[in-house]
């Protein structure tokens, strides 16, 4: 549908964003929950401290936000656009409608499925997960969420869902427990023009309200 070719950073890509997202905005799907899984629940209420996630600039991620490299989370991904761009998603910042510069971006040279996950320093329970994304023209629309259980190596899957419209940030409720890890498995995202491109401004996990 964009005949355009966009080059570079996707990051910074910031006209062309406006000028997909225009599109995206009439022809996306709605969702449809994957049948192989259980549909994702209600949305939690967003956090009193969290940050508004539609700001013009970046924002900063709540305050009980328990992927953040600087709480020992770590990061691993399939493929970045820029060496080391795979930290942005727990570096505690998300990407603005006209600033997304802050993401992981996939490589353009590996087709999906890509994937990120994120590994937290020591088991912790979490009921919440939240996802930024960055340049809305390349968002994820067809992606599973999974979570590695304590004591286990294997990734269960808590979430999966197609034709995801949101351009800029999808939450999922999920059973209470403690974890080590999430991950995010991405089969399709937005642009049709540049098909291999992906982008994660932030993953947020989050404890049980008191
Ligand atoms: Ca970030």
């Amino acid at each position: 549908m964009h005949n355009g070719r966009i080059v570079g950073n996707f990051c910074k890509a910031a006209l062309a964003a406006i000028l997909l997202t225009a599109q995206i905005a009439v022809f996306a799907a709605d969702p449809v929950v994957s049948p192989q899984t259980e549909p994702p629940k209600q949305a939690a209420p967003a956090a009193k401290d969290a940050a508004p996630i539609s700001a013009a600039k970046e924002s900063a991620v709540a305050k009980d936000d328990l992927a953040l490299k600087s709480r020992g989370a770590t990061v691993k991904v399939d493929s970045e656009q820029e060496p080391g761009c795979a930290e942005k998603v727990i570096d505690g910042i998300i990407a603005g409608e006209k600033d997304f510069s802050n993401c992981w971006a996939a490589s353009l040279e590996k087709g999906h499925a890509h994937w990120i996950e994120v590994y937290l320093p020591k088991p912790e329970v979490v009921d919440r997960v939240l996802i930024h994304f960055a340049d809305p023209a390349v968002h994820p629309v067809w992606f599973e969420g999974f979570v590695m259980p304590e004591g286990s190596d294997k990734w269960e899957e808590v979430f999966g869902i197609v034709g995801y419209k949101d351009p800029h940030s999808f939450e999922g409720v999920i059973q209470p427990q403690p974890i080590t890890g999430f991950r995010m498995l991405i089969y399709e995202s937005a642009s049709d023009a540049v098909p291999n491109a992906t982008q994660v401004s932030e993953i947020e996990l989050f404890p049980p309200k008191k």
